[in-house]
């Protein structure tokens, strides 16, 4: 792959010179409040998913989807309303791919990529079960860094209530975004309590590899208690904000598609039963779907205990 051959460097590059250069580029990051680095420091870093730790809390007795289903059975509507966008997914240039972090924090951030997640490491790998609201579901091996790294680095203010997610706008690449009808660009968001919970997660690969353009490359949200279309792919800027944020989804049909989202077998979609679920595979099999997609331990303090949170 393309992207893992530019990231050799580091593994042939003695660990403490690697290390000093890490301080370096710390010390740099302190310097201003909202900084863009020099483009000498848009070094190749290690292919950091070669150390990765397996997070023993979150493994999984689900088999794993097979990764062909994951990486070609995609919702991305930047490419498309089909499933089938994974070609045309990799017109996405994602190197050099700048992120902003900004709104409400002490320490707002423009960064590249991959100096973020450098930053944010080391990479741990979760398997998370995903739940699309369509009603399928898959169980996939991310690596990445938890969410609540990046709000412990940016310092949010007090009033910051919410964070805002979004991601890319370039019609050229994105046919999808040539359909004027859509609220492009993708847009989510969560309450600041949400994105600090332990489950709320960057993912930067999948199966051990570099993300996959079509999953959502550089990086994604991944939100395993709530349905898929919270877990936003291919980040550009993430917001602090007093302000509740309106999601893509929401705002095409707000009485189809809640701010919460929380996965629920109770509430039905406006067109279809939430009760059961297909795992995508060689062979579709139907369970039963599990209210916070079985991660009630993790989240359900943050709704009160009310378990309708999907509008
Ligand atoms: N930017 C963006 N992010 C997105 C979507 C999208 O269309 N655009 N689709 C969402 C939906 S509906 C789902 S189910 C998941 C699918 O992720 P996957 O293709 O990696 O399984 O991505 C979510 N994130
Ligand atoms: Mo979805």
């Amino acid at each position: 792959m393309k992207f893992k051959s530019n990231y050799q460097e580091n593994s042939i590059t003695p660990s403490k010179v690697f290390f000093e250069r890490r301080k370096t580029l710390k010390k740099i990051f302190l310097i201003g409040s909202s900084i863009l680095l020099p483009s000498n420091y848009r070094l190749a870093f290690a292919n950091i998913l070669d150390n990765v730790e397996k997070n023993e809390n979150f493994i999984n007795t689900r088999p794993l989807t097979l990764e062909k289903y994951a990486t070609t059975y995609n919702n991305f509507y930047e490419f498309g309303s089909s499933k089938n966008i994974w070609r045309s997914a990799q017109k996405l240039e994602t190197n050099p791919w700048l992120v902003s972090i900004d709104g409400l924090v002490e320490k707002p951030l423009i960064i590249e990529a991959k100096e973020l997640v450098e930053l944010m490491g080391p990479i741990e790998e979760r398997i998370y079960r995903h739940r699309c609201v369509e009603a399928w579901a898959m169980t996939l091996p991310w690596s990445g860094f938890e969410f609540s790294k990046i709000i412990e680095y940016v310092q949010p203010l007090n009033n910051a209530k919410y964070v805002q997610f979004e991601t890319f706008l370039d019609p050229k690449i994105a046919r999808g975004q040539k359909q004027k009808w859509y609220p492009w660009p993708y847009t989510e968001g969560l309450t600041i309590q949400e994105a600090s919970n332990t489950l709320t997660f960057m993912a930067t690969g999948l199966y051990g590899k570099e993300l996959p353009k079509q999953n959502g490359a550089p990086f994604r949200l991944v939100l395993p208690w709530k349905y898929g279309f919270k877990s936003i792919k291919s980040i550009k800027k993430i917001t602090f904000t007093d302000r509740k944020p309106i999601s893509f989804w929401e705002n095409l049909q707000p009485s189809e598609y809640g701010f919460w989202a929380n996965v629920n077998p109770n509430i039905p979609h406006a067109r279809w039963s939430q009760e059961n679920e297909k795992l995508i595979g060689d062979d579709i099999k139907v369970v039963p779907t599990q209210i916070f997609n079985g991660y009630g331990e993790y989240v359900e303090h943050l709704y009160n205990n009310e378990k309708k949170y999907y509008f």
